[in-house]
């Protein structure tokens, strides 16, 4: 590599990664060090994640960057959204995160709302209701054991970046997740804190993406071997925003879907949509890299995929993914659907037999080989996804022309053709480490290796990457 060298920790529901990012000639170039997977435990205490394990992964991931890239310079860190540590006075975490499919908010969100109206709510974060927006997951800690002791909290990208660096902070993209920020003003809203039981010393700042946040700690650089000098950069540390930051658009009027464990359906604007109608809708106004508005519905995704795949190899059978996808092309257009965005397919588990379930409830016939399971969700995510591309479109006023696909989920051939034909509109699909390579981006401006807005960025984007085009089946 040429010029410095950037590192991106980019961790998904499903699994994470480690990928080297250098500027050469107006293009990305990128190398992925590491790959992991992740996933929920099922504890005797409610369902969570691993942390330190995922903490080891990324020690590992740097070490190999280091080792095959001796420019390191800056690495920032992505992970999901919503979730987060809770730290003692001493600065020690105090338990493992619990994970947002968790059941534990139900009784919260009523307390909440009980406080605040949901509308007034909204009209402060913009935010999609889900039940396990921050908020409700906060205000469900209340009445357990580590809220005595909890002294910080720390979203999970910025826990992480606290063990690298002892330093702590948070940017804007994550935060807006909570359903603690006032959308408008892009910081922590006090009328929310005091709804949620939430002493303000209890969150770091809010930054904005490409902030330095401090030098990797003397200890972190001894374990890895990274130069002395690699800073931590914050990015847009919440996936989606920096999968938004990177999607490949050369044009306006865009639509986006960022496709992995959900499917995040959507397009960018100047400022949040605030009203009664969007709020109806169930659109949320997350906070987007450069302080664009990243208006968008967070829909089931491949989750109920991942999920009936589990629970096959559990009850014996081990499907190929591109198998199983070859198959469900073959079936006819037209069979059952599911709501993907129900409440009832949160939790992990039986996802075949809730699929099942749902599709006898609402009298619909139901799938019984895996290769129709699998086919009645891509049908159902592609009609969602229509759906959605439609009431953005009607909501913001904007025009939608295209829809670009990133994520793991654009290799999915079969899902995005289902796409086109649904909205009727072109796909584009990829590239697959979108996330990636808009945290790696963002450092790289931070950094002086590139520069410019978001429409200067995209097309390096789309300069570096294999992009497939999908046409709409003639109607
Ligand atoms: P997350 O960031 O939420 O963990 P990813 O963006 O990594 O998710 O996407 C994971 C999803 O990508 C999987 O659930 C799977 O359905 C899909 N996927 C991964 N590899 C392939 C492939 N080769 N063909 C089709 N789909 C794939
Ligand atoms: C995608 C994602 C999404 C959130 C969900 C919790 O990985 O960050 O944007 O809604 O996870």
């Amino acid at each position: 590599s040429p010029g410095p060298v950037f590192g991106a920790v980019d961790i998904g529901a499903s699994g994470g990664r480690v990928i080297a990012g250098w500027i050469d000639d107006g293009t990305i170039h990128t190398d992925v060090v590491h790959r992991f997977g992740n996933g929920p435990s099922e504890t005797a205490d409610g369902l969570r994640w691993d942390i330190r394990g995922l903490y080891a992964e990324v020690i590992t991931g740097l070490g190999r960057l280091a080792e095959c890239y001796p420019r390191v310079i800056s690495i920032g860190i992505d992970t999901w959204a919503v979730d987060y540590g809770l730290l003692d006075a001493a600065g020690e975490l105090i338990e493992d995160p619990h994970c947002y499919r968790d059941p534990r908010t139900e009784a919260a969100v009523d307390t909440v709302h009980d406080r605040i109206d949901p509308a007034a709510l909204y009209a402060i974060t913009g935010l999609q209701f889900l039940p396990f927006n921050t908020i409700y997951q906060l205000v469900a800690e209340q009445s357990c054991p580590a809220w005595e002791r909890a002294a910080t909290i720390l979203m999970l990208p910025d826990l992480l970046a606290y063990w690298l660096t002892g330093e702590q902070g948070t940017d804007v993209t994550n935060a807006s997740s909570t359903a603690l920020l006032d959308a408008t003003a892009r910081d922590w809203s006090a009328e929310l804190l005091k709804v949620a039981g939430v002493d303000p010393g209890m969150l770091p700042a809010v930054q904005a993406a490409g902030t330095i946040r401090g030098p990797l700690s003397a200890e972190v650089i001894k374990q890895t071997g990274l130069p002395a000098e690699t800073v931590l950069t914050s990015v847009g540390s919440h996936d989606t925003a920096s999968a938004v930051a990177a999607v490949p658009a050369t044009e306006p009027n865009f639509g986006y879907i960022s496709s992995g464990t959900w499917s995040l359906v959507g397009i960018e604007t100047p400022e949040p949509i605030l009203t009664e109608d969007s709020r109806a809708a169930n659109f949320t106004n997350e906070g987007g890299v450069d302080r664009r508005i990243r208006y968008l519905r967070n829909e089931g995704g491949l989750w109920l995929l991942q999920e009936s795949l589990r629970q096959w190899q559990l009850d014996g059978t081990d499907h190929d993914l591109d198998q199983l996808l070859a198959e469900a092309a073959t079936l006819a257009a037209g069979g059952p659907t599911v709501d993907v965005g129900a409440d009832e397919f949160i939790a992990p588990g039986g996802m075949p037999e809730r699929i099942a379930a749902a599709c006898r409830r609402d009298g619909r016939p139901e799938p019984r080989t895996a290769a129709e399971f699998t086919r009645c969700i891509l049908d159902s995510l592609a009609i969602a996804y229509d759906a959605t591309v439609q009431a953005a479109e009607q909501l913001a006023g904007q025009p939608i022309e295209r829809v670009h696909v990133v994520g793991g989920g654009s290799q999915n051939a079969l899902l995005c053709q289902l796409t086109a034909d649904a909205t009727g509109r072109p796909v584009i699909a990829g590239p697959v480490e979108a996330t990636a390579l808009g945290n790696l981006l963002v450092q790289a401006r931070a950094h002086g290796a590139v520069a410019g807005a978001l429409e200067d960025l995209r097309p390096i984007v789309a300069a570096s990457s294999t992009l497939t085009r999908y046409e709409p089946a003639a109607s």
